[in-house]
């Protein structure tokens, strides 16, 4: 099979890359820079700035199955600081790449959308009553970013009542793993909790956002490429959630981060950064009824295969700090009391 993996460059799209090629499949993959951590596995690698109609027509050229992962996106902190330029790059990306896939008469183009479609007044609680696919409309989602993201939504599925072009329109849910952004302002925070953790110092305190009381559900970049392969095959032309239904506090998603790194860590909570939806949960019983499957990996067992990644890659920067408290005379008394405080 001849596929398409666009924004290949990127994390879900660089493991959907490996995936197909383990699969003996033909794979073109497209973005406007080359995986930062591996190379592409490929067979062939297009740096190609998809906002533009005739790279998006040459991309599709001979394609059977198109992976719309192109975006301009990252964490809270990014997708809340750039409204109109992510938005204008994502509408652009969008509505060329469906375009040309309609002219060229691909078999089969799957888009990935977000949780960031789902309206905000449903995410006011920790508690949150995990979302549905059918409560994205009537729209209040997550401003920018969350608009252009039903908008396409909304276009793949034009394209499917009005020229059949056979869509699959999947809703991710925090997906983090080995391979993905954990630096430079779009990370999420699975990685920059990570980060934050093997940066600090055993007995240290690590900044939060927020009073990490806030909740979400994360999913393991393995499950993710699974779960996508399994829609693609499918033939549901709706939007499906692609994530867990295992709803944490970020406050958990450290304390397993603190687990993994065998370190003892205070949390310092910073009220004025970014916190997005208060809570937000996938409801499964759709993609359970069409697959018979849903992601497994639990968030500890996949933060305790992901942080030994970030480590390691922080380590080669002379970053990461190992765990084993340092000598106790080097400690101010207000470093000895957290320390007393940490140890419980
Ligand atoms: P990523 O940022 O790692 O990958 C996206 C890639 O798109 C990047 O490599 C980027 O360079 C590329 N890109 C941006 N503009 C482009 C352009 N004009 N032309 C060509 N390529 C361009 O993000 P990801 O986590 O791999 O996300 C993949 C897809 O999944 C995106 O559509 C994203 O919105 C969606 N998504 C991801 C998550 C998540 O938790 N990771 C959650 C919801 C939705
Ligand atoms: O960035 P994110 O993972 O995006 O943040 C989740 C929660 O973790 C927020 O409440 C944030 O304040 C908190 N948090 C605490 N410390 C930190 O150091 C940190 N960095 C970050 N980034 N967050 C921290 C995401 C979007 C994606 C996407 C997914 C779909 O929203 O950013 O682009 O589409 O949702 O699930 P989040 O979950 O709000």
């Amino acid at each position: 099979m001849k596929i398409l993996v666009t924004g290949a460059g990127g994390f879900i799209g660089h493991h959907l890359v490996k995936r197909f090629k383990a699969q003996g499949h033909w794979v073109r993959a497209v973005d406007i820079k080359l995986p930062e951590y591996e190379p592409s596995p490929a067979d062939e690698f297009l740096l190609s700035d998809l906002r533009f109609f005739e790279n998006a027509s040459r991309a599709v050229s001979g394609i059977q199955d198109v992976y719309q992962l192109a975006a301009d996106m990252g964490g809270i902190g990014y997708i809340t600081a750039n409204h109109a330029s992510l938005s204008r790059n994502n509408t652009l990306i969008n509505n060329h790449m469906l375009e040309a896939a309609r002219l060229a008469n691909v078999d089969r183009y799957l888009y990935t959308s977000s949780a960031c479609v789902y309206p905000q007044h449903l995410q006011h609680s920790p508690d949150v009553t995990p979302l549905k696919e059918t409560d994205a409309v009537p729209a209040d989602p997550e401003k920018g970013y969350g608009w252009e993201k039903l908008f396409a939504e909304q276009m793949a599925t034009y394209y499917h009542e009005e020229f059949k072009l056979d869509v699959r329109i999947v809703r991710f849910h925090n997906i983090y793993g080995p391979l993905g952004t954990y630096d430079g302002g779009k990370e999420k925070a699975p990685a920059a909790i990570m980060r934050k953790v093997a940066e600090a110092e055993d007995g240290g305190a690590i900044e939060v956002w927020g009073d990490g009381k806030q909740t979400r559900s994360f999913c393991y970049i393995d499950d993710c490429v699974e779960g996508l392969v399994r829609i693609m095959a499918s033939g549901y032309t709706q939007p499906i959630n692609l994530g867990t239904d295992e709803l944490v506090t970020i406050n958990q998603l450290i304390d397993y981060a603190a687990i993994a790194s065998g370190k003892r860590l205070t949390k310092r909570y910073d009220l004025t950064k970014p916190q997005g939806v208060r809570g937000r949960n996938s409801d499964n019983s759709k993609l359970q009824a069409l697959l018979k499957w849903e992601p497994k990996m639990t968030l500890k067992q996949g933060v305790a295969k992901t942080y030994p990644w970030i480590w390691d890659q922080l380590d080669k920067q002379g970053r990461s700090k190992k765990a084993g408290l340092s000598a106790p005379k080097k400690l101010s008394p207000a470093q000895h009391k957290a320390r007393s405080a940490a140890r419980g």
